[in-house]
């Protein structure tokens, strides 16, 4: 199967996954955070599940936001995963627009280590959530995750590469550290 991880967003279209209509919505502040949020839609394209991935910006691309914010859920989508870096307007302004659930991945940035990003993201007003990962990789990989686990909740075949995705993590863990450093 074609992984996105070595694609931008916009070839990542042709990847098997993403031939379906598209369940989850992955968006970005900019190009430069497809080197994080790769790895979310690698795990979406590992697991077959339809998703897009698109470059929007809050800030550079107003009416792109709301475009897609405002045609989500007639599309199709059930979960969107924004991340962006600094002034990290894009997760809360998608959730201003849409009743999706929106997952918010906060990019490190060179200034502040993604601090700002973080606070940025998680400091939503009551009314307006989003859920916010942590800093980085890790919060695009449990992103896609728990966009995963939401689609699980109504979809059988999705709850059971779910249950063997976990299962398998478990697995894996060895009880000992190696003998050898
Ligand atoms: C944010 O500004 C983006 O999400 C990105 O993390 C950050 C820097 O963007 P570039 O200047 O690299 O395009 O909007």
């Amino acid at each position: 199967m074609t992984t996105v991880a070595d694609e931008s967003p916009s070839q990542s279209e042709t990847s098997a996954a993403s031939a379906l209509a598209p369940q989850i919505g992955v968006i970005m502040g900019s190009a430069s955070d497809w080197d994080v949020m790769r790895e979310a839609g690698a795990l979406l394209e590992e697991m077959a599940i339809p998703h897009e991935c698109r470059i929007v910006s809050a800030h550079r691309t107003p009416d792109r936001l709301y475009h897609y914010a405002k045609s989500a859920k007639e599309r199709g989508l059930r979960v969107i995963i924004a991340a962006a870096g600094g002034a990290a307007a894009l997760p809360g302004m998608t959730a201003a627009m849409t009743t999706l659930p929106v997952f918010g991945v906060p990019i490190e940035t060179k200034t502040l280590k993604g601090l700002d990003s973080l606070l940025s993201i998680a400091q939503m007003p009551f009314g307006v959530p989003v859920g916010t990962l942590a800093i980085g990789r890790a919060g695009a990989k449990n992103a896609a995750l728990l966009a995963v686990a939401i689609l699980a909740l109504s979809d059988e075949a999705v709850a059971r590469k779910w249950e063997a995705f976990r299962k398998r993590q478990s697995e894996e863990v060895a009880e000992a550290p190696p003998k050898k450093p």
